[in-house]
């Protein structure tokens, strides 16, 4: 069973309102790179940028991580299984910069700590923000994201699926239950 959330129109203001949250809370634009996980991840990063562009007429970097899950269980806490960061490196430096980390779901935490570790790897960013489309609830990490675009309550037994215009011929918000 699958039901709609959220729709385009809401997506695309969710994804305005974080813009602006990023701008009011980072003062401005400058020293800001935006760098997306993996596959949707990527795209909302892009939409923040070109959001960004529009509204303060300043180009932001934006760079991408790629994290594979080694889980065949998800909810499984053991290291070996935890996420592992597959193309750490960045195409511009990111030391002194205040890095946006962006992604669709927030689950258990997992997927940001190891983009966490992957980027202070690569250098030292002045300060890291968590930006995600979807906070799914059920944390394993103390791990938060500053900026929300929605915040859905899930059980285990349900999914979110975030369909994004480029990939997937829509922008929406979908739980399906398994
Ligand atoms: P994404 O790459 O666009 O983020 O994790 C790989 C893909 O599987 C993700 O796409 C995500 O949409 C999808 N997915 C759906 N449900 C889950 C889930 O519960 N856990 C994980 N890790 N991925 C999920
Ligand atoms: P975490 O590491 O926080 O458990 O999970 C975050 C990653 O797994 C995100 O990159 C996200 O794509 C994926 N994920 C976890 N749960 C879901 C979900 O319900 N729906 C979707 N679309 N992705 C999820
Ligand atoms: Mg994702």
């Amino acid at each position: 069973m699958t039901k709609e959330v959220v729709d385009s129109l809401a997506m695309k203001r969710a994804l305005t309102r974080m813009t602006y949250e990023i701008i009011e809370k980072n003062k401005g634009i400058s020293d800001l790179v935006i760098i997306g996980i993996k596959t949707r991840g990527i795209y909302l990063a892009h939409r923040i940028a070109k959001r960004l562009q529009q509204l303060e007429g300043a180009t932001v970097p934006v760079g991408e991580l790629d994290i594979s899950l080694y889980r065949d269980d998800r909810h499984d806490a053991s290291e070996k299984n935890d996420p592992v960061v597959k193309k750490p490196q960045m195409k511009f430096d990111i030391t002194g910069k205040q890095v946006i980390l962006v992604d669709d779901v927030l689950f258990t935490g997992r997927t940001i700590r190891a983009a966490l570790d992957a980027l202070m790897d690569q250098g030292r960013p002045q300060k890291i923000n968590v930006a995600v489309l979807v906070d799914r609830g059920h944390r394993e990490l103390p791990i938060r994201a500053d900026f929300v675009g929605k915040n859905i309550p899930t059980s285990l037994e349900e999914e979110i699926a975030v369909s994004v215009e480029e990939i997937d011929g829509k922008d929406s918000i979908e739980i399906k239950k398994l």
